[in-house]
């Protein structure tokens, strides 16, 4: 299990630690052949090492593209010294073994830092260190891979342990460094590639455990931005009559909007007031995520109170969305994902709103909501997606910025943890109340079936209030209706209070310790309950 270090192979972007390791495996007896500018630094240490040009008899070419792509540095990390073919072939085209692969990529996190063009981007894409680092990791069995300087030290540990050799538990842990390596630094290129290019994504692309949990997604984020910010008007005031306030707009929106205001139109009513912005801003985010349905939103204070989907029409799906909590719209917005028929126009009249957006308004809708010469009309021209944004949050003196929470339930986390499961209508329910909840302060609480929302309670500081204030307030009828929860249930009590109710459904992410628990007493009660995976904080 043990493999000597007899020759190296180093070829490094980063050459902090070089200069130690290169003695030690000079000091073992350790032959060293390196890419030119690596080879020119251990040179410089003074320390004996050969070019790979000088193995190859080939030179680095295209401005060194191609600098050790070759079957004279392949054949030698690929080699199975345990297999007689594989020997005979080395024989055969005098190629010799590597032993070690010491190899850090091209710095693209860096180049991409400074805001260069992209084709000094395209530059910094390494393919031949990606080639070693998979090639090496491989043939694990055979060869040890270090990618990251801070793993120098480990292995020259190892190798003073094992009299000149490196384990085979070391070098199976090196290898899954360097694949993980090699995927993050493919996403990030892919990453960067399509917001360079500005384009929206339509082919199906993979998401897998990298793209979902790999912190490489934070990692991507800007090391440093430079923002811009256009005052684009001052606002009568802020959150309350004695604060100033006014509306800023980053320079570069094709980078950064989230589908909010930015691309709202309001032309008719009084001009828009800091708090109508900000529950646009939230109303938007909930429509991108019902975007393709027929769906109307009432909200209030930044938290939705109403939401109501129809196959039949825009108007039956507001009438929907009023009807679950008839006393909370005085004074809050609407947002609709269809045009504005009179038939609905009729309705949002009877009610004193600050604000109605939707993609289009009806004529004979418009002429009637003009009337009221204080309500803001908007139009929005797309409900964007929410993926691959960046949603910045003001602390005082700085912001916050995260990726866009762009999913609602990832089909592919979903489990099915009791004995009873929901059928088809019920999982559109499900759904639809995760859906909702996502957008919802937390804690958080939905009630719903699979055309609207029967209770929404949000802000809570603790899950049992929140339940019980959801169920409690609830006015219409519970026949299908499904609980929601924007997180897990820390214990069982949550199901005991939902099991009073008579709920049969429940849609939460999972991952408590009390799992075990929170199933069990969903079987006791004939609970069917589903677990997305995706947890839904909204703070
Ligand atoms: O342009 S490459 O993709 N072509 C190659 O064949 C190649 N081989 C190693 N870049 C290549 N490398 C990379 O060069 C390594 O990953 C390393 O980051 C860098 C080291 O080159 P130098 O020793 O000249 O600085």
């Amino acid at each position: 299990d043990l493999v000597k270090v007899r020759r190296a192979l180093l070829s490094v972007s980063d050459k902090n630690g070089l200069k130690e390791l290169c003695v030690f495996l000079n000091k073992i007896g350790c032959q060293l052949v390196a890419t030119s500018s690596t080879y020119k630094a251990i040179i410089d240490f003074g320390l004996p090492c050969l070019t790979v040009d000088s193995i190859t008899k080939f030179p680095e070419i295209l401005g060194g593209r191609v600098k050790t792509l070759h079957p004279k540095i392949f054949g030698g990390i690929l080699a199975r010294e345990y297999l007689e073919s594989d020997l005979a072939d080395m024989k055969e085209h005098e190629i010799e073994i590597f032993d070690l692969v010491v190899c850090n990529l091209y710095p693209f996190q860096e180049v991409l830092n400074k805001g260069v063009e992209s084709e000094e981007l395209v530059e910094n894409i390494d393919i031949g260190g990606v080639s070693l680092l998979r090639a090496a990791a491989k043939n694990h069995a055979s060869i040890s891979i270090l990618t990251d300087v801070k793993d120098y030290k480990s292995l020259v540990e190892n190798i003073v342990e094992n009299n000149g050799s490196v384990s085979l538990a070391l070098r199976r842990q090196l290898a899954i460094k360097a694949l993980r390596e090699t995927a993050s630094y493919d996403e990030l290129i892919a990453a960067s590639l399509e917001s360079s290019f500005k384009v929206e994504n339509c082919l199906t692309h993979k998401i897998g455990p990298v793209r979902a949990e790999n912190v490489k997604a934070i990692d991507s984020l800007p090391e440093n931005i430079c923002l811009s910010l256009n005052k684009i008007q001052s606002l009568r005031y802020g959150e309350n009559p004695h604060q100033q306030a006014a509306f800023y707009r980053l320079s570069d929106m094709q980078a950064h909007d989230v589908c909010s205001l930015v691309n709202m139109k309001c032309f008719h009513g009084k001009e828009l007031s800091y708090n109508n912005m900000l529950d646009i801003e939230h109303i938007i985010r909930l429509a991108s995520d019902l975007k393709d349905k027929c769906a109307a939103i009432i909200l209030k204070h930044n938290t939705p109170c109403g939401v109501g989907i129809s196959d039949i029409s825009i108007s039956d799906a507001y009438s929907l969305a009023f009807e679950s909590d008839p006393v909370s719209p005085f004074g809050g917005i609407v947002c609709l994902t269809k045009k504005v028929t009179v038939e609905l126009a009729k309705k949002l009249y009877e009610t004193f709103l600050e604000v109605v957006i939707a993609p289009e308004f009806d004529n004979e809708a418009l002429q009637l909501l003009q009337k009221k010469k204080n309500l803001r009309l908007a139009t929005y021209d797309s409900l964007l997606p929410l993926s691959n944004k960046t949603i910045f949050t003001h602390v005082q003196g700085g912001f916050l910025a995260q990726s866009a929470n762009d999913i609602v339930i990832d089909k592919s986390k979903v489990t099915y943890p009791t004995l009873l499961k929901p059928n088809e209508e019920i999982f559109a329910a499900l759904e639809f109340g995760m859906t909702v909840v996502k957008h919802v302060r937390s804690n958080a609480i939905v009630l719903a079936n699979a055309k609207q929302t029967l209770s929404i309670a949000g802000g809570f500081t603790n899950r049992v209030d929140a339940v019980h204030n959801c169920l409690n307030k609830n006015r219409l009828s519970l026949d299908n209706a499904i609980l929601a929860s924007d997180a897990f249930f820390p214990f069982a009590d949550s199901i005991d209070i939902i099991h009073k109710y008579g709920i049969k459904h429940i849609v939460q992410p999972g991952g408590s310790v009390q799992d075990a628990e929170v199933i069990k007493a969903c079987d006791k009660y004939g609970i069917s309950m589903l677990f997305t995976g995706s947890r839904h904080f909204k703070h």
